[in-house]
């Protein structure tokens, strides 16, 4: 259980889900908080998280540090998206179990079940079939992650636990055109083609794979109850529980940032999964629930990206 003066480590604590779990933690009342950036600490080096460890022994770790991007930075980029986060979980989960911490949870990703899964997705889905390809190098690495924590717990009884959140949103995110995920890139298309005064705007894909969308800060609320409440070795869902398709996401992003033009569609930009809803009874049992309303994150979403990255 956390408690106010707890050292914990939140790895990842500038990126999209890092950040939000910082922002909760100092809502909460947690002082102690040891974050380290890219430029202190290489997540990647094995040696140089050990020491890190070894040094501030933290009590509770967020690992929430990844190599993350979009359909596209995912097809592009497989060996990094594989081989670096590999190592940040090896380097991370392992230092944390030989050092004491006292409790980890880990972050997976809706993409690690399998592309023809029976929807909204169960978590005992995990494995039961073959990967979506866009996503399978990122996907096979987050497995590999949930089996380094469940084997660590059988084998040296370390309380690891791992969590596994939906497409998600919010402030901090990546709004690289080509690198981000659906909802930045978007945003930041629509924003630009309304300040051009463009015609059309397009759209990847062909509209029609739906996809389930969490406000960051909703997950950084689900990620500390399950810090706190959650112990056992099985993966835990979190999502909504309610998806819409990418054209109705595109006119829902339309709306919120203003734009009038036409919505076209490439349809030589890949789609990726049809559909991967999480069933989030699980999580619902331990008194969770999002409170975010989805146009008003969006807003709220957009009025960030205004503010920070224009
Ligand atoms: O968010 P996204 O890149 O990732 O794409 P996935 C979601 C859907 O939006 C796909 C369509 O069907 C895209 O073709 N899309 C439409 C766009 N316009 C755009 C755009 O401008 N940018 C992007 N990026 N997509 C990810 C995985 O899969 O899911 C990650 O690649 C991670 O590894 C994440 O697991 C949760 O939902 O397809």
């Amino acid at each position: 259980m956390l408690k106010p003066e707890s050292r914990i480590f939140v790895a990842g604590h500038r990126g999209l889900v890092g950040s939000a779990i910082s922002r909760r933690l100092r809502e909460l009342g947690h002082g102690a908080l040891l974050e380290a950036g890219r430029e202190a600490l290489d997540l990647t080096d094995a040696v140089a998280v050990s020491d890190f460890f070894e040094k501030e022994r933290p009590e509770f770790v967020f690992l929430a540090a990844a190599k993350v991007g979009g359909i596209l930075a995912n097809s592009t980029y497989p060996a990094e998206f594989l081989a670096q986060n590999l190592r940040i979980q090896d380097a991370v989960i392992t230092a944390a179990m030989r050092n004491g911490t006292e409790k980890l949870v880990f972050l997976g990703s809706s993409c690690i079940y399998p592309r023809d899964a029976v929807q909204p997705i169960t978590e005992d889905q995990l494995l039961a079939g073959p990967l979506e390809p866009t996503n399978q190098w990122y996907a096979i690495a987050k497995i590999a992650g949930i089996k380094l924590v469940q084997a660590y717990r059988q084998q040296h009884d370390f309380a690891g636990i791992a969590a596994m959140p939906t497409n998600l949103y919010g402030p901090n995110d990546n709004f690289d055109p080509e690198g981000s995920h659906v909802i930045p890139g978007m945003l930041r298309r629509f924003h630009e083609a309304k300040l051009s005064g463009a015609p059309s705007v397009t759209v990847w894909g062909s509209g029609t794979p739906k996809r389930e969308f969490l406000h960051v800060d909703d997950l950084a609320d689900a990620l500390v109850l399950l810090m706190n409440r959650y112990d056992n070795s099985e993966i835990i869902n979190v999502g909504t529980g309610e998806d819409i398709t990418i054209a109705e996401l595109a006119q829902i992003v339309a709306e919120v940032t203003g734009y009038a033009g036409e919505i076209a569609f490439d349809t030589s930009k890949p789609d990726g999964a049809p559909r991967k809803v999480l069933n989030i009874d699980k999580i619902r049992a331990l008194g969770w629930q999002p409170k975010i309303d989805f146009r008003t994150g969006l807003a709220e979403t957009y009025r960030w990206y205004c503010d920070h990255v224009d």
